[in-house]
C-alpha cells in the first residue's frame, strides 16, 4: 500500500514542491487547506491535481484531530505558518498562535490519534512528524557557520514562535518517544516564492524594469547576508529526515552567504542591466531588529542523510529572473499560484 503523507501549508512554496516530490516517490499525498473558499487552493488545483485535500486550520485543534483521524497518515509535515518576518511585528499574537501554537496543536492531534498517553509510548506504527524550523531562530548569531548545536537568539516574533515550535518538537520526542524532528532550514527560494520575500521581489523587479513596466526597485537593508538555496533541493531533505533510523534535527543550507546587494547585482546582471541605476534604498523597509547574517554548516545532513544542494546561488538567481521575465511576457499574474511554473 502507498504510504500516506499529510502536509500543512500545502498552498505555500514548500508545500507545492514537497507534494510533487512525495507523489514522485509513490506517496498518497494529502494537504490541509484552510478557509471556506480559500482562493489559493483553487489556484494550486492544477499544479497539485493528484493531492487530496482535507479541511483544517492550525488555529483549530479539533480540525487537526479530525484531519489526522481521516487521513491516517504515516508522515505529517507541518509547513503551515505565518512566514513573512516583517508581518510578525505587525501581527505578533497571530504569529504566535499560527507559527508557534500551531505546532503544539499538530503534535497533540498526532499524539491523541496515535493513542499515546502521558508517560506512555506509542505502540506499533508511529506517525512521523516533520517541523519546519528556521535559521531565524539563530537570529543574532553566536558563531558562524551555524550548526545543530548553535544557540538561539531570535530577533523577531516569528523567530521566537519558531523557537517555541522547535523546542516543543524536541520535547514531544523526549516525553512521548514520538518520531518528531525539526529541519532548521536556511532561506530557500524558487520561482514559486511569495513576492514579498527579497529574492522574488528582486527577480520580479528586474523583470518589470527589463520589460519597461517599472523604473526602479525599492529595497531595505542591502548589507544583510543570507545563505540562499533552491526550495526543490530542501524538500528532499525534509523527506530524508523522516526516513532516518532515528529522529534527529538537521541544519539545511548551502554553507555560502551572499548579501542583498550581491543578490541585486546578480539578478540585474542576469537580465543584462546595471543594478546601481535602478535600486533605491528605503529606510521604511528596514526591520525593527535585523538578522545581519546567516550561514549554514550542513555537514550533519551531508554525512548522515547524504543530502547535498544541487543549485548554486547564480543558477538560482538566473532561474528566478528568467521565470519572471517569461511570466510577465506571457501576461501572467505574479500573485496567482495558477501562474506557477
Ligand atoms: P509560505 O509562506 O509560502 O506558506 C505558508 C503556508 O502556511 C501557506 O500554505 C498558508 O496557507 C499556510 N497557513 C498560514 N496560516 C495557516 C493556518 N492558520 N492554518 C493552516 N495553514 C496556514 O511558506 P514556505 O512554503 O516558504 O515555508 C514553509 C514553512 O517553512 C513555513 O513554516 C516557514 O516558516 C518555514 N521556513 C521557510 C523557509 C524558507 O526559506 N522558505 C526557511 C525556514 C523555514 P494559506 O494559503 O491558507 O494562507
Ligand atoms: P527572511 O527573508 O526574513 O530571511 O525570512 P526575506 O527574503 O524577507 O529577507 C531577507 C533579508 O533581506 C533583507 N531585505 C529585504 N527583505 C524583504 N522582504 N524586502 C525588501 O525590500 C528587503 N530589502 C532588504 C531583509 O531585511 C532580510 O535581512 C525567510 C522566510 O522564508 C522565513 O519564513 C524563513 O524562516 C527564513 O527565510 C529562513
Amino acid at each position: 500500500m502507498a504510504r500516506r503523507a499529510l502536509i500543512t501549508g500545502i498552498t505555500g512554496q514548500d508545500g507545492s514542491y514537497l507534494a510533487e516530490h512525495l507523489l514522485d516517490q509513490g506517496y498518497e499525498v494529502w494537504g490541509l487547506a484552510r478557509g471556506q473558499a480559500n482562493p489559493r487552493v483553487s489556484r494550486i488545483r492544477k499544479l497539485l491535481a493528484d493531492v487530496r485535500l482535507v479541511r483544517g486550520d492550525l488555529l483549530d485543534q479539533g480540525s487537526l484531530i479530525s484531519a489526522v483521524e481521516r487521513v491516517q497518515p504515516d508522515e505529517v509535515y507541518n509547513l503551515g505558518a505565518i512566514s513573512f518576518v516583517p508581518m510578525s511585528w505587525e501581527q505578533a499574537e497571530l504569529t504566535a498562535e499560527v507559527t508557534g501554537m500551531g505546532v503544539l496543536r499538530v503534535l497533540e492531534a498526532i499524539r491523541v490519534c496515535s493513542g499515546v498517553s502521558r508517560g506512555g509510548r506509542p505502540s506499533g506504527g508511529q506517525i512521523r512528524f516533520y517541523q519546519a524550523s528556521s535559521s531565524e531562530m539563530f537570529g543574532q548569531v553566536s558563531e558562524t557557520p551555524q550548526n545543530e548545536s548553535t544557540g538561539f537568539h531570535p530577533r523577531s516574533p516569528y523567530g521566537v514562535a519558531k523557537a517555541y515550535g522547535h523546542f516543543l518538537t524536541q520535547n514531544y520526542r523526549e516525553s512521548y518517544g514520538m518520531f518528531a524532528v525539526s529541519g532548521i532550514l536556511f532561506n530557500h527560494e524558487s520561482p514559486r516564492r511569495g513576492a514579498e520575500f527579497v529574492t522574488r521581489k528582486v527577480s520580479l523587479g528586474v523583470a518589470r524594469i527589463k520589460l519597461g513596466l517599472a523604473g526602479e526597485l525599492r529595497l531595505g537593508n542591502l548589507e544583510a547576508r543570507r545563505d540562499w538555496g533552491f526550495a526543490g533541493d530542501y524538500v528532499r531533505a525534509m523527506h530524508l529526515m523522516l526516513q532516518a533510523g532515528k529522529p534527529e534535527d538537521y541544519v539545511i543550507g548551502t554553507g555560502r552567504m551572499k548579501s542583498v546587494r550581491e543578490l541585486a547585482q546578480a539578478a540585474f546582471a542576469a537580465a543584462g542591466l546595471d543594478w546601481e541605476r535602478y535600486v533605491v534604498t528605503d529606510q521604511a523597509l528596514h526591520r525593527p531588529a535585523e538578522v545581519d547574517l546567516l550561514c549554514a554548516d550542513p555537514k550533519k545532513a551531508r554525512v548522515q542523510l547524504g543530502w547535498e544542494p544541487t543549485v548554486s546561488f547564480d543558477e538560482l538567481v538566473a532561474m528566478m529572473v528568467e521565470s519572471d521575465l517569461r511570466l510577465l511576457t506571457d501576461g501572467g499574474d505574479p500573485d496567482q499560484e495558477s501562474s506557477w511554473p
